[in-house]
Formats: C-alpha cells, sequence, structure tokens
C-alpha cells in the first residue's frame, strides 16, 4: 500500500490500524501488525458481484474518509472485479470476470451483494443470459470466502419482503451444501467499517473473526443496539416518544413506543456510527426509531411501528454478559462480580418492567382522559 495516496501522515495511519484492532476487540498494540499486513505486497483478490439490491452498499462505502476509506479499501484489497466499479461493460466485463476468477482460484474473496432469486429458476436476475443464482454458486466454488454484503445477501432484505414474488434467498441457504465458508455483514447497507474490518483481519492473521451462530463477526454484531443506544437512561427511566413530534420526542426520549426495534437487534450502530458524519449520524441519533434493518425475520419483515418484544433485558454496557459462556474455575472475585451483575440485570428487569407498565397506564391515562 501506498500511504502517499491516502493523503495521510504515518503516524495517522498507525493511529488509524490501532483503532481498528481496538475496533475488533484486540488489544491496540496488533494494530502496528494490521498496517505491516496493510503495506505489505500480498493483497487479497475480491471479487465483487451484486444481484437483488440496491448498490447502497457499495455507495456507503465510497463515501467516508478517515482516512479516506475507498482509498484504504482499494489499496488494501485487489479488487478484481466489481459491477458497479469495474471500467470495461459487456463483453469485456465478462471476459474481466472470468480472468480473475482463473488468476486466483481458491484464493479470492467472494462478496455477494444483493439476494439472489431462486424462483422459476431464477429468472428474475440475469446477467449476461446467465442466472445470478448460477453465478454464485459457480463462482463460490472457486472461492476461499465468501462475504455475504448487506442484508440483501444476509437474510433477503427488502427483495425477501412479503409475498416474496421473486423466491429472494440468502447467499448462506443457497451456498449450504458447499464447503466455503459464508461471512455474514448485514445491514441496509452494511456498515463499510464492519467489512473493511473483517477482511483486514483476513488479510493480518489469515483467520476470520470470530463469528456468532449467524456467520456474523461477534465484533461488530455481539450486542444487541439497545445496550448502548444513547437513549437507554430514557427508556430505563420510563421516557418515551408516543408521537412524532410530540414533546417526548422533542426532548430525545426513548423511541421504543414509537416501533424501536433496538431491543432485538444486533449491530454496533450506536457506537460506529455511520457516513463519518459526526455524532448521532444514526437512526436513532436521528429521531427514528431502528427498524432492525440489520436483523434476520424483523427488517422488511416485522411493521414499521409493531413493538419489539423485551426478550433479553439486559443492564447497560458497564455490566458483564448476561449470556456468557462459564469459564472455569471461577475464582471468588468472579463470582461476586457476576453476582452483583445478575443482581443488577434482575434489578434492572424489575424496573424496566415496572416502567414500562406504569408508562402504558399513564399513556392510558393521557390518550384517554375521560
Ligand atoms: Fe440490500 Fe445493499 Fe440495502 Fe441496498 O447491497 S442491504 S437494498 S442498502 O444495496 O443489498
Ligand atoms: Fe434506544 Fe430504541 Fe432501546 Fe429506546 S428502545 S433505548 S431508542 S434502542
Ligand atoms: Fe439499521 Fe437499526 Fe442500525 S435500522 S442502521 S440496524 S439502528
Amino acid at each position: 500500500m501506498n500511504i502517499d495516496a491516502l493523503g495521510i501522515t504515518r503516524r495517522d495511519f498507525l493511529k488509524y490500524c490501532s483503532a481498528m484492532a481496538v475496533y475488533m476487540g484486540l488489544p491496540a498494540s496488533l494494530g502496528v501488525k494490521i498496517a505491516e499486513a496493510a503495506e505489505s505486497a500480498r493483497r487479497p483478490s475480491v471479487i465483487w458481484i451484486s444481484g437483488q439490491e440496491c448498490t447502497g452498499c457499495v455507495e456507503s462505502l465510497l463515501r467516508l474518509n478517515s482516512p479516506t476509506l475507498d482509498t484504504l479499501i482499494l489499496e488494501t484489497i485487489s479488487l478484481d472485479y466489481s459491477e458497479t466499479l469495474c471500467t470495461p461493460a459487456g463483453h469485456q466485463a465478462e471476459e474481466a470476470m472470468q480472468a480473475a476468477i482463473e488468476e486466483n482460484k481458491g484464493k479470492f474473496i467472494l462478496v455477494v451483494e444483493g439476494a439472489i432469486p431462486v424462483k422459476d429458476g431464477g429468472i428474475y436476475c440475469k446477467i449476461a443470459g446467465k442466472t445470478f443464482l448460477d453465478i454464485v454458486r459457480d463462482t463460490a466454488k472457486d472461492a476461499a470466502a465468501v462475504i455475504a454484503i448487506g442484508s440483501c445477501a444476509s437474510w433477503g432484505g427488502v427483495p425477501s419482503a412479503e409475498p416474496n414474488p421473486t423466491g429472494a434467498t440468502p447467499a448462506y441457504k443457497v451456498l449450504e451444501d458447499m464447503q466455503v465458508p459464508v461471512i455474514n455483514i448485514p445491514g441496509c447497507p452494511a456498515n463499510p467499517y464492519n467489512f473493511i474490518s473483517t477482511v483486514m483481519h483476513y488479510l493480518t492473521f489469515n483467520t476470520l473473526p470470530e463469528l456468532d451462530a449467524k456467520h456474523r463477526p461477534k465484533f461488530a454484531y455481539g450486542r444487541l443496539i439497545h445496550e448502548n443506544c444513547e437513549r437507554r437512561p430514557h427508556f430505563d427511566a420510563g421516557r418515551f416518544a408516543y408521537e412524532f413530534g410530540d414533546e417526548g420526542h422533542r426532548k430525545g426520549y426513548c423511541l421504543y413506543q414509537l416501533g424501536c426495534k433496538g431491543p432485538v437487534t444486533y449491530n454496533n450502530c450506536p457506537t460506529q456510527l455511520y457516513g463519518d458524519a459526526g455524532s448521532s449520524s444514526w437512526p436513532v441519533g436521528t429521531g427514528h426509531p431502528c427498524f432492525g434493518c440489520s436483523e434476520e425475520h424483523v427488517g422488511f419483515h416485522i411493521p414499521l411501528f409493531t413493538q419489539a418484544k423485551i426478550q433479553q433485558p439486559t443492564a447497560g454496557p458497564g455490566y458483564p454478559e448476561v449470556d456468557a459462556t462459564k469459564g472455569t474455575p471461577v475464582t471468588v472475585g468472579a463470582a461476586a462480580v457476576l453476582g452483583a451483575g445478575v443482581g443488577a440485570i434482575l434489578g434492572a428487569s424489575a424496573v424496566v418492567a415496572k416502567n414500562l407498565k406504569k408508562d402504558s397506564a399513564d399513556q392510558t391515562t393521557e390518550k384517554n382522559p375521560q
């Protein structure tokens, strides 16, 4: 990588790599290793294909700075094929893709953007006379790993909303009989930092980051939005907005009663934010409830204003994880911490339940004054 091309100093570049290490839950000192990997000549080959989607994922990737992330990506990976960004068109584009696959067989990362329609043999999305279904399967068999970017590729997203006329299906289902690992980076669009950090992890350590049961990197999707939300103190205190523009909304109260899906959606939106546009640049920060765009079966499936079930009441982010697997042996100190955490969680759940009840009673009184 040529750091000069990024328009930043070496010191800033190292700072950026250290921040990325911390972002992935690694010691900041590993930032040096990430920087070394980024600067090495070895750039992973990436082939990026697109099906049923809006191109929002590429767009969000190219609209950033700090340091200009688009440059960083293009300097770090070898983007050997991308329909949106490649210069050739038509037959030449097809040839470029085939050449990229041949040259990097077994080594390239395949990025799938968009859902895959499978109904009627996949005829609802065809490129160069071939169904997207066939393109995904044929390309994946030669890939080292597949990254499903965005909620469309991860879960079906927008095109899979009822009645799902084209049979829009996520990549992991279409590839479930194949050996290739599939990593999901959901979000509509996916946060580009979650994507580039996953690629950098692969590049630096030659392994994928730790994934959860839904094949999402834990560093980005390990916490519910509700756990890190800046409006959480209002939720805990029972202060809600009930209508857009009402007093609670104007005061920045919790958006739960307006259908916020933060309590059932795993993503780092409140901490990572979007578009490098400063604080509050995420849905809830702008005053709109999270609609669960990055969660399977939530965004595009549960109506916008339907209230989420609080399935897992949790204490604030300062407390230990509720469902962490038990380590051995348990020390007296750890047991004390765990006890305090569980106590806090039980206490918090009771307060939440009480506030929700109290608040809906208040609301009933307010809305039905007779
Ligand atoms: Fe889907 Fe992304 Fe939403 Fe759009 O790639 S996740 S519609 S932002 O473009 O696929
Ligand atoms: Fe934030 Fe939504 Fe949770 Fe309220 S319900 S605290 S707005 S995530
Ligand atoms: Fe999407 Fe909710 Fe984040 S709508 S962008 S998951 S706050």
